[in-house]
């Protein structure tokens, strides 16, 4: 049995999360934890909401709220969607938490003991109309390169080049669109990466088991060096700069910067986790405690990749204390809307809550997990949602399970009947099962997704071909034993096929073992050859008939949606 921590990157306060950010992060996490976790392992998943900074504090001024308030409402609605979702956390906190406020503090001054940290005075752009300092993407103005009147302060979309807000003709805020800034000086915090070039070097040298994806971001950062960066910001929402406990001086108005804080939020949720289930969160985070032999694994979409392999590193290892740092890092593409981009502040896609509205959480996950962007992007239709609903769910799976537990019960009762002898349909069957279990097993473990729900959809349609060649419902007129010995490995099938199917479809597998009186607390993951695994259910086992398992989206259903969504034609 091994120890694992899995952690999702944390989404951000800013309103309820699409399905991009879902199948970005967390969507994977939770079926590789319960992938893991049915396996025997003893897995925790710690994820939070990303509460500071400047977008969350624009959000609660639109909705004409307090930043605390907004944070409070907003932690609850994505809390509750991914309790709707399935998302299996075994603790979901928030980066505002007290917890997190003393973790922050505390790893700032290790830095400063270590001689990391530093004191400079820059200069930024300020906005006397929002009275706020600006973040380079509020700062928009005239390309200096090229003319275009909308580039950022950090890039010209239009030309391409990275721009100093300083750089731009006539600029202003976004925020307010006023004219009235200026530059102004102020005194920040200075994390001196650059220091710490060769021990990120050798650190991420060491870990082998990255995929390319992430070696390729993490080296890439190294190789045009690491830059010293400031981890305050002039805001007021954060969490305060203190000095051996103190408030420092000169930092009163300011915060830490929200991606210094965000990532140890990952320890303060699991350190609060502990407290509320006498736990032991040392064990899970420390070296020096227990933690050298867990297997810590973080899932994110790619734009969060060079924070967690080398800011966040950075400030565990540059602590000089003994962190657990990340074993594995699982990186995904975007997932596009029709080939464009999802949005939230524009409210283009899906979102979760709304995802439910029309179908449940386990047509999604489904969907999306199957569809995962792997090796590329993904574009999401309306259409391949329905594909994959109506042709994997509906007539593969659940018309299986269907068909069996009708015709079964009707022809022998509700109990799994003996009789019969193997012969080749089910030697065929054995065969197939032991090779894709075992591949779709492998695919789980490496994190392949994709390749995983392929292996798992050839599962299902093995079973489908099975019944096909079995054919106990034509057996059962000359040869009633061979008709029961067809049934009573089809009913088997659906034990076996709500076993494997259970981190991708939880809710569904547990519809699937009700029908034997199981759940999947009773189970664990096929350890033996798919002919013993198909001999579980003992003749004599009853069973009921569940209700239709998935129901089909239908061309007006379609139709619907678009209009509702928005849909590109
Ligand atoms: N909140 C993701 C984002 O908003 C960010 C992840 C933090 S993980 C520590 O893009
Ligand atoms: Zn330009």
């Amino acid at each position: 049995m091994a120890r694992i921590l899995v952690t999702s990157a944390l989404p951000y306060i800013n309103g309820i999360k699409h399905l991009g950010n879902l199948v970005g992060s967390m969507l994977p996490a939770d079926v590789y934890s319960r992938f893991k976790r049915a396996r025997g392992d003893e897995v925790t998943y710690i994820c939070a909401t990303d509460e500071h900074g400047t977008p969350a504090e624009l959000a609660a001024l639109e909705a004409g709220m307090s930043v605390e308030d907004y944070c409070t409402q907003q932690y609850e609605v994505q809390r509750q969607a991914g309790e709707a979702f399935g998302l299996s956390f075994d603790y979901f906190g928030r980066s505002s938490s007290a917890a997190n406020h003393a973790m922050t503090q505390h790893l700032a001054e290790a830095l400063e003991r270590q001689g990391l940290i530093e004191e400079r005075v820059e200069k930024q752009v300020y906005s006397v109309t929002d009275q706020r300092f600006l973040p380079d993407r509020y700062v928009e103005g005239t390309c200096p390169h090229c003319g275009y009147e909308k580039a950022r302060g950090d890039q010209c979309d239009n030309c391409g080049r990275l721009l100093d807000p300083t750089d731009l003709i006539d600029p202003y805020s976004t925020i307010s669109g006023s004219k009235d800034i200026e530059v102004r000086e102020t005194r920040h915090l200075y994390l001196l990466q650059s220091k710490m070039q060769g021990r990120i070097a050798k650190w991420v040298a060491a870990r082998p088991l990255w995929p390319s994806l992430t070696k390729s971001i993490a080296l890439k950062w190294l190789e045009e060096g690491l830059r010293d960066r400031a981890i305050t910001r002039d805001l007021s929402w954060g969490i305060k700069v203190t000095k051996d406990g103190k408030p420092r001086p000169g930092f009163e108005n300011k915060v830490f910067y929200v991606w210094f804080d965000a990532p140890i939020e990952y320890i303060s949720a699991t350190k609060e986790w502990a407290q509320e289930s006498d736990k032991d969160w040392e064990a899970l985070w420390r070296t020096d405690k227990g933690a050298d032999d867990i297997l810590y694994v973080q899932f994110m979409g790619k734009d969060n990749v060079a924070f967690h392999t080398v800011s966040f590193p950075c400030t565990l290892i540059g602590s000089g204390e003994p962190w657990k740092t990340v074993d594995l890092l699982k990186s995904l593409n975007w997932l596009t809307w029709y080939g464009g981009k999802f949005s939230t502040s524009e409210g283009r896609g899906i979102f979760m809550d709304q995802a439910l509205e029309i179908m449940p959480a386990d047509t999604w996950r489904w969907y999306l997990m199957s569809n995962a962007p792997e090796s590329d992007d993904t574009s999401f239709t309306l259409e391949t949602f329905a594909g994959a609903v109506n042709k994997d769910l509906a007539d593969v799976l659940g018309n299986f399970v269907n068909r069996i537990t009708r015709f079964g019960s009707s022809k022998f009762g509700p109990e799994v009947p003996e009789g019969g002898e193997e012969g080749e349909a089910e030697q065929a069957l054995y065969k197939e099962l032991d090779k894709r279990i075992a591949s779709y097993t492998d695919n789980l473990e490496a994190m392949e997704f994709r390749k995983a729900f392929a292996d798992l959809r050839a599962i299902w349609v093995a079973g489908n071909e099975y019944l096909q060649v079995a054919a106990p419902w034509v057996a059962f007129k000359t040869d009633p034993a061979q008709a029961a010995l067809g049934v009573r490995t089809g009913l088997n099938l659906i034990r076996l096929f709500a076993v494997l199917s259970a981190p991708v479809i939880p809710f569904t597998a547990e519809k699937m073992l009700a029908v034997f009186g199981q759940s999947m607390k009773d189970t664990d993951w096929p350890k033996g050859t798919a002919r013993e695994e198909l001999s579980r259910l003992a003749p004599g086992t009853k069973y009921t008939t569940p209700e239709v398992l998935f129901q089909k989206i239908d061309d007006d259903m379609l139709e619907d949606w678009g209009e509702k969504f928005g849909a590109p034609r």
